[in-house]
């Protein structure tokens, strides 16, 4: 007998990994764009944890300027790496609405917790690849992926998680389209597949999906962040730090389509969704059908 796939959603309604205000809201938005009945309507056990706390940015010391809030971005994602690393012991897939990317940390931890080091495809415009050493603004969701690998310091390490999360040479990137040097630097002596947007324009999305899978694919999980800045302004405005030239509506439709045929994925985060520079909720919406896609929904 088929068991019911479950799904388990986690809130984190962080914004302080991020320069600009508005992400926090990210989960409501989602929530509100009818999250529940479309992942239901795909015949999955539909279970919703709530938001995870957060301290919020006017309350509090941002502290060092070279890794803004990092302590209290921390405590969030300990209770998001909890709530994952229970759905996980479970079978379920967890699903992590942000809020800004540093809640991957948490997801990452949750799931490190659990299986030990693993893989991802990291679906961003940004590497995610600073230090607070290398870092132009000291924003922490511009370090996640670093934090995860290991290679931005011990602070990142988290109570209940190690590092690193992720196993080096299973790490692809797809998508992105600016970097800073640090970033650059650190890519070359990286083991990780790169899929640049100017690769996806000659290659294509579904060459570059294939190839990722195929690289991060391993024992304990495989990960899928999904930064809903790796898609085009024109049709994501609602997002934290928007780039211009990236993934078509139905590009990113197919890289899910993609992940979910390949049956790899174990995890999934949404994130950057701002509702303030969100268009009638456009950009939650598509982040609602993304994560559809993802999950099994099919045109035909
Ligand atoms: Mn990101």
């Amino acid at each position: 007998m088929q068991t019911r796939r479950e799904a388990t959603i986690i809130g984190a309604p962080l914004d302080l990994g991020a320069g600009r205000r508005g992400v926090d809201m990210g989960p409501s938005a989602i929530r509100y764009a009818g999250l529940d009945d479309r992942i239901g309507g795909l015949g999955y056990a539909y279970e919703d944890r709530g938001n995870v706390g957060t301290a919020v940015a006017e309350a509090i010391d941002a502290g060092d300027e070279h890794a803004r809030f990092l302590p209290q971005i921390k405590e969030t994602c300990r209770h998001i790496a909890d709530v994952v690393a229970d759905a996980a012991r479970k079978g379920a897939t967890p699903i992590v609405l942000g809020g800004d990317h540093s809640v991957g940390l948490g997801t990452l931890g949750g799931l490190q917790q659990v299986h030990g080091p693993g893989g991802v495809i990291w679906l961003d415009a940004h590497g995610d690849l600073n230090s607070p050493e290398t870092s132009p603004s000291g924003n922490v969701h511009g370090m996640v992926l670093a934090a995860g690998l290991g290679l931005a310091g011990e602070r990142f390490r988290g109570e209940g998680w190690d590092l690193p999360a992720l196993v080096p040479s299973r790490v692809a990137l797809v998508g992105v389209r600016s970097l800073d040097d640090g970033e650059r630097k650190l890519l070359q002596e990286l083991d990780a597949r790169v899929f640049t947007m100017s690769d996806v324009d000659r290659l294509g999305v579904e060459r570059a999906i294939r190839e990722s899978l195929t690289h991060v694919a391993g024992p304990g999980f495989v990960h899928i962040s999904l930064d809903m800045d790796v898609l085009d302004p024109d049709v994501a405005p609602g997002v934290g730090t928007p780039v211009r030239g990236g993934l078509s509506y139905r590009e990113a439709h197919l890289a899910m389509e993609l992940i979910s045929e390949s049956g790899l994925a174990t995890s999934l985060d949404v994130v950057e969704v701002n509702p303030i520079l969100d268009r009638e909720n456009d950009t939650a919406k598509l982040a609602v059908e993304l994560v559809a896609s993802a999950l099994g929904a099919r045109i035909l």
